[in-house]
Parts: structure tokens; sequence; C-alpha cells
């Protein structure tokens, strides 16, 4: 089977990482080999960049934050993703190009068309072939991750940041109908695995 590239994405708390390891499971008892990352992140510049940008002491323009995401996945996409699929392995990130397009463009109100170019410019033709949206209001995601360590930069944002991001999200998924499942996070987690599972399956066919 040829190596497919899988993204994970939703508004905070709606479950990516946890939901990740259920992914990889699933693939490795169909004896898919797969090679599992995030952005940003995935390289030693990028997680540097990630550190960068998720530090709530820095003040960072919405330009710069989006040209730092796209320097990070420059470097993810090169080093870790295009040499991964060349080797017949699966890439599946927590998080991706779509990312970009809820939280910079429907968040931070850059223009589409500014985030469209810089996605041909780093990534060529490279496209998920599957992106799985968790899916869940905003406040329950909130809810969820407030429960853990200190906010950074992204979690210190208000509800209406995160609401813009959602609807950009699923602005995202009608547009591209194809490669995208969305999946309802807000349903108890063995529903939400469940759901994954279904569109897996599907997927695998
Ligand atoms: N960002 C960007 O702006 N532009 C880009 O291009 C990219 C990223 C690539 C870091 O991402 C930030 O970078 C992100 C957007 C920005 N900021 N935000 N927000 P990240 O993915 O590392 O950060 P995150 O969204 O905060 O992800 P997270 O912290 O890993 O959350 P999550 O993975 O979606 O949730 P979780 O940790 O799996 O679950 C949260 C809690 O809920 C946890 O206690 C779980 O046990 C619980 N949980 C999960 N599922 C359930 C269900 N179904 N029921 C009940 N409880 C559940």
């Amino acid at each position: 089977m040829q190596a497919r590239f899988i993204t994970v994405e939703g508004v905070e708390g709606a479950g990516k990482s946890t939901c990740i390891d259920f992914i990889r499971r699933v693939l490795r008892a169909r004896g898919i080999d797969v090679v599992a990352t995030r952005e940003p992140g995935g390289t030693p510049l990028g997680e540097q960049l990630r550190a960068v940008l998720l530090d709530h002491r820095q003040d960072i323009t919405p330009d710069a934050e989006a040209l730092l995401m796209f320097a990070a996945r420059a470097e993810h996409v090169a080093s870790v993703i295009r040499p991964a699929l060349a080797a017949g392995r699966w890439v599946l990130s927590d998080r991706f190009t779509d990312a970009s397009y809820a939280y910079q463009g429907g968040g931070r109100g850059i223009a589409l068309e500014r985030i469209a170019q810089l996605e041909a410019w780093v990534q060529g033709d490279l496209r998920p072939d599957l992106t799985l949206l968790l899916d869940i209001p905003v406040e329950l995601g909130l809810t969820r991750a407030g429960r853990r360590s200190a906010p950074d930069r992204f979690e210190r944002e208000h509800a209406a940041f995160f609401e813009r991001v959602r609807a950009a999200y699923l602005e995202q998924a009608r547009r591209h109908a194809q490669r995208y499942r969305v999946i309802d996070a807000a349903q108890p987690l063995e529903n939400v695995q469940a759901h994954i599972k279904r569109a897996l399956d599907e997927f695998l066919q």
C-alpha cells in the first residue's frame, strides 16, 4: 500500500494528543509503519521555533507568527515528512497547514491568499491524504485544556479567538470535503475513538 499522510486538527483541548496514540495503534494493528510527528515542531529547529511561538512572554506580530510557523514547516516537510513518505512510511502529524488557515487566517485575520502562497512555496504539491478534524465547542475544549499546567501564548487567547479558529477549521473542512472527516469530539472518548476508527477503516479500504 502506498504511504499516506494523515493529519489531526482541532481547537485547544479537542483531544488530538489523546487520539494520536489511538490512531497509531489502529494503524500498527494493520501492519502500517507510522512516523508520528507534530507541528510546530518535529525537527530540532522546529522544536526551537515552537518554544518561541508558545512562549507567552514573547510578543509576536501575526505576520511573524505565520512566517515562523511556515519556517518550522519547511524544515519539517524537507527533513521528516517527504523522506518518510519516500521511504514508504506513513506520516501522522498532530497539526499541519490547516492549523495555519485556522489560527493565523481565522484567528489572527491574515488573508487566506497569503497563507496559500506560503503553502505553495513550502509544500509544492504535498497535501495530507486524510485530515481528521476533532470538532468541539470552544467552551468545552477550553475547560478540558484548563485542567493542565500554565497557559502558553495561544492558550491565553479569549474564547472569541478560538470561535474564529473553529469556524475557519469548519470552513476548511467544507472546502476540502474529500480529504476531511469531521469527528464530534464532544462525545465521551470511547465514542470519539469509535468514530475515528470508522473513518480510518473507510480510508483504508
Ligand atoms: N498553531 C498555529 O497557530 N498555527 C499552526 O500552523 C500550527 C499550530 C501548526 C500548539 O499546538 C499551538 O500552535 C496551538 C495552535 C498553534 N495552540 N493552541 N491552542 P498544540 O497542538 O501543541 O496545542 P494544543 O491545541 O494546546 O493541543 P493540546 O494541548 O495537545 O490539546 P489536545 O491534544 O487537543 O487535547 P488533549 O491533550 O488530548 O486533551 C485535553 C484533555 O482532555 C486531556 O486531559 C484529555 O485527557 C481530555 N480528553 C480528551 N478527549 C476527551 C474526551 N473525549 N472526553 C473527555 N475528556 C477528554
